[in-house]
């Protein structure tokens, strides 16, 4: 008798880059099981070491496939269960353009968030100027974004793909920093059309909390 295929599992903290994976698994309507983490695991959950010794979300397993990167998840299962609407194949005159959008999501897009978060929201006053510095960073990173929208509703290949949810993610971050009342209209409009999607509101159903709830609760410990 053939063995039912083991769920995907993916660790994850609420509205953390592991909800790029999320989304995807939403999207493609895959059974997976979640393990939810407070944020940040690595102080209030070391056990959480022993799956991922970086301590970093997401952290998400196939088999015996183990990934820590958030675009490469989003880009490993896309392609993994192809064909699907996700993702934009070598044959096609997009590849490049949604590779490119698929990994400036995370590359171009978070990193400098990654910073705001911490001397904004983390640990604020003690380098205001750090996060300034990169909000703007962050903002004018964000006009390729917004030229791109400009012409075309979605960011590749004429259709909602994989790459959107990777830039898409950086939109949902950049909203808690507060940045989103900054966007260009076009940037404003797509985030609008991109947390109306029924994947992404069952993406945030079933992680159940939020980044805000986790840092409030983490203030109050
Ligand atoms: N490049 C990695 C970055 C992973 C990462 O730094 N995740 C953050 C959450 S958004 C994290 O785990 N922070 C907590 C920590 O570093 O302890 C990705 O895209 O998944």
């Amino acid at each position: 008798m053939n063995q039912p295929a083991a769920k995907i599992e993916l660790w994850h903290c609420a509205d953390t880059r592991s909800f790029r994976v999320l989304w995807v698994l939403e999207e493609l309507r895959l059974p997976y099981q979640l393990h939810l983490l407070p944020f940040p695991p690595r102080a209030r959950m070391p056990e959480y070491l022993e799956i991922n010794p970086l301590g970093t979300i997401p952290s998400m397993r196939d088999g015996d496939t183990f990934m820590t990167e958030s675009a490469g998840i989003v880009q490993y299962l896309a392609t993994r269960h192809a064909p699907n609407e996700l993702v934009v194949g070598v044959e096609d005159r997009a590849y490049g353009s949604w590779l490119n959008w698929l990994h400036f999501g995370e590359a171009t897009l978070t990193f400098p968030q990654t910073l705001i978060m911490r001397y904004r929201k983390l640990e604020p006053g003690r380098a205001e100027q750090v996060a300034d510095d990169y909000a703007r960073w962050f903002m004018s990173r964000l006009r390729q974004v917004d030229r791109t929208l400009q012409a075309t509703p979605w960011l590749c290949a004429g259709r909602f793909t994989a790459a959107d949810i990777s830039v898409g993610y950086a939109l949902l971050l950049a909203d808690f920093l507060e940045l989103s009342s900054r966007f260009p209209q076009a940037v404003a409009e797509y985030w609008l059309r991109l947390q109306a999607r029924p994947a992404f509101q069952a993406a945030k159903g079933a992680q159940k909390g939020s980044l805000a709830a986790e840092l409030a609760s983490l203030q109050h410990a």
